[in-house]
């Protein structure tokens, strides 16, 4: 693996547009989201798995997931605006064990509403613990990521934490889980990550660069401008 060049990553265009992310607003449910137009990746993982600290490593920015995390607010998705037509979106963690069971139905229902609803929602980074199987609330939402066809980027997360060894037996377990569970390859990818050591940074923003520039392919609606007028003869 190459170092992580944090010099030459911060001159390009996708870490310029992810540095300009500002938070937009929070909604349980669909009659709360902001107009759905243009491209926004969503971010989703259990709780504790660093999608804070990957979203704030992202966009260059120490406070951005934690500006909009008031205490019992945390079943709200929040979406934050790079350009009128680009967004991330940080969708409520899951998996604590003190959760009373109505949170988790709460969660699997505004989960499931945005999941299916959203048709500006291009992919989806989803954050998975590089020490442990999917089970429980993983495989709920593998099963409608694969259902409602979204693209979707493994991350392994918490790699620093792993020897290079471990953390490549990690990922081959992971890819052996997603190939015994039939899911398509050509839908959903999979990554080492980690926020501390920057390894993976540069292959995740890559891919949001990819779905991002499918702004300039969407039929967007023509500011009308004055005709130009005709050359001099
Ligand atoms: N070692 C290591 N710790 C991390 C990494 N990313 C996040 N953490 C730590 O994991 C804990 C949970 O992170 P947070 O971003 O709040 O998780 P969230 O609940 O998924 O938003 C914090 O103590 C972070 O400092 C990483 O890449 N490596
Ligand atoms: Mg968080």
């Amino acid at each position: 693996m190459s170092r992580f060049d944090e010099k030459a990553w911060a001159q390009s265009d996708i870490a310029k547009l992810l540095k300009k992310a500002t938070f937009i607003t929070s909604a349980a449910d669909p009659k709360g989201y902001p107009e759905d137009k243009g491209v926004e990746i969503g971010f989703a993982g259990r709780s504790n798995v660093g999608k804070s600290t990957c979203l704030n490593a992202i966009t260059q920015q120490t406070r951005l997931a934690h500006a909009s995390k008031t205490p019992g607010r945390t079943q709200l998705i929040n979406f934050f605006e790079l350009s009128p037509l680009q967004k991330l979106i940080d969708l409520p963690g899951y998996g604590y064990a003190k959760v009373p069971p109505e949170v988790k139905k709460k969660w699997a229902k505004n989960i499931e509403a945005y999941l299916t609803e959203r048709d500006s929602l291009a992919g989806m980074v989803w954050l998975v613990d590089s020490r442990r199987e999917l089970n429980g609330e993983d495989l709920i939402l593998l099963n409608w990521l694969v259902s409602e066809q979204i693209e979707t980027q493994i991350l392994l997360c918490k790699i620093d934490k792993l020897s290079r060894n471990q953390g490549q037996q990690a990922l081959h377990k992971l890819n052996k889980q997603l190939k015994e569970l039939n899911v398509p390859r050509d839908l959903v990818s999979t990554q080492v990550y980690s926020s501390t050591s920057k390894e993976g940074l540069v292959k995740l923003t890559n891919r949001l660069a990819e779905w991002f520039a499918r702004v300039e392919e969407l039929d967007l609606p023509v500011t009308p401008q004055d005709e130009e007028p005709d050359e001099h003869i």
